[in-house]
C-alpha cells in the first residue's frame, strides 16, 4: 500500500483519549501526549470513518481519588464492579481539561464516544464501562457500518487504549494497536501487563 492511500470502508480509526489533561500540563498528564498528534492527525486522513473518544466525568466522580476519604491518586479500590485505580481529578465535563488538545484535528472526525459520565462507575474501554456490561453503542455503529476491523491509537497505551483494544477483540473485530501512537501511564508494571493482555487477546501490537 502507498503511504498515502486510503483504507477501505470496513475498517476505522478509534482515536482515544487526546485530551488537555492528558497532555503535558494537564492534570493526569502522560509523558508525551501530545507528541502524536501530528502523527495522528495524518493518519485521520486515510480512514473512511474516524472515531474519537472523550474521557468525560461529572465533578466528584467515584474514579477521582478526593471522593474518598483517606484515599490518595493511584491507590487501588474496590469497587462492585471490581478493583478500581483512583485517578487525580481529570477530563470534568465542560473543563479545559476535558477538552480535546488544541493540535488535533477534531473536525476530521465522524463520531464523538464520550464515556465515564455515570457517576459511580468508571469507563476505560470506548466499547464497555468498566463494569464490563454497560455498552456505550460504540459496536452498534461500527456493525451497522459494516466495520469488522480498527486500529486504535491515543493516550493512555495501558488504560483506555489496552481496554478497548481487548474489548474489541471480544466483539470479533480485527484490532491493531499502533504503540508508536500511543503513550501509556505505566502505574506498577502497567504498561508490560497491559501489553500482555492484548496479545493475549489476538490484538495485532505494533
Ligand atoms: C484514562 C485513567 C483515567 C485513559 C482515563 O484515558 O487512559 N486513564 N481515565
Ligand atoms: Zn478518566
Amino acid at each position: 500500500m502507498q503511504a498515502q492511500d486510503t483504507f477501505p470502508a470496513n475498517e476505522a480509526l478509534i482515536v482515544i483519549d487526546v485530551q488537555n489533561d492528558f497532555c503535558p500540563g494537564g492534570a493526569l498528564a502522560v509523558v508525551g501526549g501530545d507528541q502524536i498528534i501530528p502523527e495522528i492527525n495524518a493518519l485521520m486522513q486515510r480512514y473512511q470513518t474516524v472515531v474519537l473518544t472523550q474521557d468525560w466525568h461529572p465533578a466528584g466522580h467515584s474514579s477521582f481519588a478526593s471522593s474518598h476519604a483517606g484515599q490518595d491518586a493511584y491507590d487501588v479500590i474496590d469497587m462492585p464492579y471490581g478493583p478500581q485505580v483512583l485517578w487525580p481529578d481529570h477530563c470534568v465535563q465542560g473543563t479545559d481539561g476535558a477538552d480535546f488538545h488544541p493540535d488535533l484535528n477534531v473536525d476530521g472526525a465522524h463520531l464523538i464516544v464520550r464515556k465515564g459520565f455515570r457517576p459511580t462507575i468508571d469507563s476505560y474501554s470506548a466499547f464497555f464501562e468498566n463494569d464490563h456490561t454497560t455498552v456505550t453503542g460504540l459496536d452498534g455503529y461500527l456493525r451497522a457500518r459494516g466495520i469488522d476491523r480498527v486500529t486504535i491509537v491515543g493516550i493512555a497505551t495501558d488504560y483506555c487504549v489496552n481496554y478497548s483494544a481487548v474489548d474489541a477483540a471480544k466483539l470479533g473485530l480485527v484490532v491493531t494497536v499502533d504503540t508508536n501512537l500511543c503513550r501509556g501511564i505505566d502505574l506498577h508494571g502497567s504498561l508490560a501487563e497491559a501489553l500482555a493482555a492484548m496479545t493475549a487477546a489476538g490484538v495485532v501490537v505494533r
